[in-house]
């Protein structure tokens, strides 16, 4: 082991890869150990790294995270023994891809433990359509004569220039999608999809999107290590700083993936949350989201500054109204403190308010669905309204209520939702609960339904669901078929006689008359049922919409 210790120090001129001297040493000392033995050695020309492996290869631990960010080689670069004489492995090259190291150079140990054949590799500034690296012709160790800080010089000038053509775009996240299915390829596809509508609607760039199928995921990384190896060659030929995964991850994958690609790591939760801390607007909603966002980040914060830096900006590390996220763990247990107070504090506020409006006597009509089913679009047309509509996931996060008068005079509130969406995270349907909760004084609950989606059966399923957890499963519902207009006439109505739902186009307020005398009749037997017989239901006919 004194041995080993001594090579650290060493001091390699700039201008030279490795010197013969240096390799000579390392081939005897590994035909000794019968080990590899390997090196990282920085532009200086110091050796910064020894790391001793097996007899078929070395493992580069988690590196410090210095001179990064995709445009720039790292200044280190690794020379490592082969005792077998093969030249450069996969291992080897995506070492030198993921690690982004300035050269690889693997030295042969030949039978007498001398310095044989030596292999370089550096990366080229590719795109999808080049080479990823270039190896170098194998050379005697002893005729190794390349100049090595002009080849590092012209290589971080090309991958500069590279980087500034792709950085033309802006500064979002450049992602990866990754979903590893267990089932069937149409679900796998269906989920995917979902995936990229919610990155389109954080603001990622999507750049590519990889379905692995697999009896079983991996414990440690999901993916299979040959996958994992091809992601990250995948990332660094399209410039991808980061991978969403469909999946929730645990911390501890979460980690080992971010360790073994060095790429961010985002789950699917955390695309959802980030899409919720940019849209909340009212302090309501703000609070919720980041008491979300803490909540899911404080188990990931294990004290170590590393695997959460690769966070700081981006999806992941944004807070509502673009403020950074705090990712102190101490910090964020006590701002969950105050937070929750505040949420009671809100909550009480609300519980007083819904009292006196439920003295008004006026029914209340909320409209639930899928997200982006087109819930907004209709409170919009019905009650002439301005809310926010989006060809996006979640465009509405802070609810809103208007009075709508029906076609016999009768006087409503109708009030537009938070969109659902399967596996809701489950912090975020926590933090949402009270908002929901405003669900329970509805007196009849719309279930708008995108029918043009061809998911639209199984995101039925899931709003059903939620609304079972929710405690709403009893609730008088009405099943709205919206977006008519995408589907055929004849599919609109086979589904829609199948699921006794009104079939609408939200867009097209000459669609929606059904719509309204549905309601109409529906709240008149609620009403009565419900004793509340004094509200009347005036016989005029009013020109609705
Ligand atoms: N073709 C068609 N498009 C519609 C119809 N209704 C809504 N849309 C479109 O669907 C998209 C989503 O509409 P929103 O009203 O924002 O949907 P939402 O359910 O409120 O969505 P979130 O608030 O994101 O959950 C928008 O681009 C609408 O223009 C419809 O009847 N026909
Ligand atoms: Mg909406």
């Amino acid at each position: 082991m004194h041995r080993v210790e001594r090579i650290y120090r060493r001091r390699i001129p700039s201008d030279r890869v490795v010197t013969l001297e240096l390799c000579r040493y390392l081939c005897e000392l590994s035909f000794e150990i019968k080990r590899q033995i390997g090196l990282l050695v920085n532009r200086a020309g110091n050796i910064t790294l020894v790391v001793v492996g097996d007899n078929r290869g070395i493992l580069i631990p988690p590196l410090p995270r210095y001179r990064t960010g995709p445009s720039r080689l790292r200044g280190l670069r690794c020379i490592h023994t082969h005792l077998q004489g093969e030249g450069l492995t996969r291992d080897d090259l995506t070492d030198l891809a993921r690690l982004r190291l300035d050269f690889m150079v693997a030295l042969e140990v030949n039978s007498k433990g001398m310095p044989g054949q030596a292999y370089g590799a550096h990366l080229l500034p590719s795109t999808e359509a080049t080479e990823l690296w270039s190896l170098l012709p194998a050379v005697p160790a002893q005729q190794w004569n390349l100049d090595f800080s002009q080849l590092v010089q012209s290589l971080e000038e090309e991958f500069t220039r590279l980087f500034r053509s792709r950085t033309v775009e802006g500064k979002r996240d450049r992602a990866i999608l990754v979903h590893v299915s267990t089932n069937g390829h149409s679900q796998a596809e269906d989920s995917i999809a979902e995936l990229k509508e919610l990155a389109r609607s954080s603001g990622v760039s999507i750049l590519d999107s990889i379905i692995q199928h697999r009896p079983k995921t991996d414990p440690k990384f999901l993916l299979g290590k040959g996958k994992l190896q091809e992601l990250v060659i995948r990332s660094l030929q399209l410039g991808a700083d980061t991978i969403i995964f469909d999946h929730e991850l645990t911390p501890a994958q979460a980690r080992s993936i971010a360790d073994a690609t060095e790429l961010k790591i985002i789950d699917r939760t955390q695309l959802i949350l980030d899409i919720f801390a940019q849209r909340a607007q009212s302090r309501e909603g703000k609070i919720q989201v980041e008491l979300a966002q803490l909540k899911y980040m404080l188990p990931k914060l294990v004290g170590r500054g590393d695997s959460l830096s690769r966070l700081a900006g981006g999806i992941g590390g944004r807070g509502p109204g673009e403020t950074k996220l705090e990712i102190d763990r101490r910090r964020a247990r006590d701002r969950i403190h105050r937070l929750e107070r505040e949420i009671e504090a809100i909550a009480k506020r609300r519980t007083t308010r819904r009292a006196q409006r439920g003295k008004k006597g006026i029914p209340v009509v909320s409209i639930v669905g899928y997200t982006n089913a087109g819930k907004s679009t209709l409170l919009n047309t019905l009650t002439h309204s301005q809310v926010l509509v989006a060809d996006q996931l979640f465009a509405t996060l802070d609810p809103a209520s208007r009075r709508l008068r029906l076609p016999q005079d009768q006087e409503i509130i109708i009030s537009d939702t938070v969109g659902l969406i399967r596996n809701l995270p489950k912090d975020l349907s926590a933090a949402f609960r009270a908002t929901l909760d405003e669900l329970h004084d509805a007196d009849l609950l719309l279930h708008v339904v995108d029918i043009s989606n061809p998911e639209c059966e199984q995101q039925m399923g899931a709003v059903t669901r939620i609304l079972e957890d929710l405690n709403l499963g009893q609730k008088p519902l009405l099943t709205v078929f919206n977006k008519m207009d995408k589907v055929g006439p004849e599919m609109g109505q086979n589904l829609s006689r199948r699921h006794d739902a009104v079939l609408i186009s939200a867009l097209r307020p000459e669609t929606l008359t059904t719509l309204l005398e549905r309601i109409q009749s529906l709240l008149r037997r609620i009403l009565a049922e419900s004793g509340a017989g004094s509200i009347s239901f005036e016989a005029q006919s009013a020109c609705i919409p």
